[in-house]
């Protein structure tokens, strides 16, 4: 059992939550809001408390995760809470030898690009990741009736890290890799799901409302490619969470041509970025096959540079998304991708105050 040795939290029951309600494909009191990568360097209050703290070591630290968690809930008054985290810690909690280098994000060791080097990855025992599934206990409890997204990163784009030592531009060497040796490929992906698969069920059994599935690179791949050697490995996490009957997201930059086969990997709601309208997205997903709770559901598709626009162009931009979104069965707001740094957080408040008085039908 994969859940073994964890304690496990009856999940609260929040039924009129606008941002669960849309999640669900049903109609919510408002436009539901929050922001990816809401929790950071744009919050001073943040920046305070990360001081002289490493990365790694703020994301094993429950009563940290509590706060900074919490941060951009009580300043911008959005409509969830995503946990403080990031990709690479289940990696971490599983023995993998590597950082978050400031200014660079996660560097490997190692890089993992033989058979031999995919045979020893470890396994991931949830015991190792207890840090993270009590902070979730301690961020339930706080949170009041503002729901708690728990993440994970995709295989592939586990993978383009492992693979490439750290961040990547093109991908090349996951890229060799995946065309010159399959075999070795799908067993890196197969290893990853199973590490993702994991980390999220301990965030399930600890209590999270919903889970996002962060496929942030995919979109470097083409649609066939995507289908060959990606989705049965996301579908496989994905359908290995439907059991706890919450939402579960599924996002990518840059994945215009790949929204129907995210939708079939198993998302219940599909993050969009900036590059492809919202109601051309809506379309796309409600055109793939698959049986699924609800219609289409969508999430994003603002440009995090528009925050730097000005209340007009925000205001416009908003008012797009907004109206285009009414054509799925339940609309998130969001940005297409993570806030800048640079960002004015005082944008981000005006802007869910915003959303929040346009009509919602
Ligand atoms: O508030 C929130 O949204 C939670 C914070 C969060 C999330 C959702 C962090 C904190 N990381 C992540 C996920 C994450 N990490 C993704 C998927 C989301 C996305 O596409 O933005 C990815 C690709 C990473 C990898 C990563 N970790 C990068 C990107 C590097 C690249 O390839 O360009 C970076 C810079 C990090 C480090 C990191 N993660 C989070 C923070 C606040 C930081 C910076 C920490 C520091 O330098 O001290």
């Amino acid at each position: 059992d994969i859940q073994a040795g964890l304690p496990t939290a009856a999940r609260r029951h929040l039924p009129d939550a606008p941002f669960l309600v849309a999640a669900r494909g049903g109609i919510p009191e408002r436009v539901p809001v929050w922001f990816m990568r809401q929790a950071g360097r744009s919050l001073p209050e943040y920046r305070a408390v990360r001081e002289g703290v490493p990365m790694l070591a703020a994301c094993f630290d429950p009563e940290l995760v509590r706060e900074v968690t919490l941060q951009p809930v009580r300043r911008h008054g959005v409509d969830a809470a995503i946990l403080f985290s990031d990709i690479v810690v289940p990696l971490v909690a599983a023995g993998v030898d590597l950082d978050i280098v400031a200014g660079t994000g996660p560097v490997v060791a190692e890089p993992v690009r033989t058979p031999d080097a995919v045979a020893a990855l470890p396994t991931l025992d949830p015991a190792a990741v207890a840090p993270v599934a009590e902070a979730v206990r301690l961020l339930t409890a706080a949170l009041g009736d503002t729901p708690l997204i728990g993440f994970a990163g995709a295989p592939f784009t586990l993978a383009s890290y492992l693979v490439e030592g750290g961040p990547s531009r093109n991908h090349e060497h996951t890229k060799a890799l995946m065309y010159s040796d399959p075999e070795t490929w799908h067993a890196l992906l197969d290893r990853l799901a199973d590490i993702t698969l994991t980390f999220l069920r301990a965030q399930l059994a600890a209590g999270v409302d919903a889970v996002q599935l962060f496929d942030s690179w995919a979109g470097a791949l083409s649609e066939r490619d995507y289908r060959q050697y990606v989705l049965p490995h996301s579908a496989r996490v994905l359908s290995g969470l439907a059991d706890a009957g919450v939402p579960r997201i599924h996002f990518g930059v840059g994945t215009g041509a790949l929204l129907g086969a995210m939708r079939e990997a198993g998302a219940d709601v599909v993050g969009v970025d900036w590059r492809t309208p919202l109601d051309e997205a809506v379309r796309r997903v409600a055109a793939a096959p698959g049986e699924f709770a609800a219609g289409p559901v969508v999430q994003g598709n603002l440009d995090p540079a528009v925050l730097f626009a000005g209340d007009e162009a925000v205001r416009a931009h908003a008012e797009r998304i907004v109206a285009e979104g009414r054509s799925a069965d339940g609309h998130v707001f969001n940005l297409g991708h993570g806030v800048l740094p640079q960002t004015d957080p005082d944008v981000l408040t005006r802007l869910v105050e915003l959303v929040h008085r346009l009509p919602v039908r």
